[in-house]
């Protein structure tokens, strides 16, 4: 009983992969899987502390890596913004100022050394 839970669970958690409120959420780009959270709960309207892992095949964290983030609500292109992401023990972490209440898609771009950016987007929902 308590394993087909934890599948359900795990069902859940995989499903909101794409479009997440407050949780983790995970992807992988290549070999590399990228795991963003922000806040505590959900993502809010005004400043948000978002941390982002980059882990190898092997579940080690990437910690020379450069990550830069871009986040703009789809329905206004105008209102896009960048920053780049501080390294902090494994992970990185910068803070987004989300101005408006709505869907808001992150950009996750980061480089490896000697390597080129590679880019995956996340959705959240600031309220
Ligand atoms: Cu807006």
């Amino acid at each position: 009983m308590k394993r087909i839970f934890l599948v359900l669970l795990g069902l859940f958690f995989m499903s909101a992969v794409v479009y997440a409120t407050g949780f983790d959420m995970v992807k992988n780009v290549g070999d590399v899987t990228v795991r963003v959270s922000v806040g505590k709960d959900s993502p809010v309207v005004g400043k948000n502390n978002i941390s982002v892992e980059l882990l190898n095949p092997e579940k080690g964290a990437i910690t020379d890596a450069e990550v830069e983030l871009a986040y703009f609500m789809p329905a206004m292109p105008a209102m896009k913004y960048e920053t780049s992401a501080i390294q902090e023990g494994s992970s990185y972490t910068a803070v987004l100022g989300l101005a408006m209440a709505g869907q808001w898609n992150v950009d996750v771009r980061f480089k490896r050394p000697g390597g080129k950016f590679e880019k995956t987007t996340f959705s959240i929902n600031a309220k």
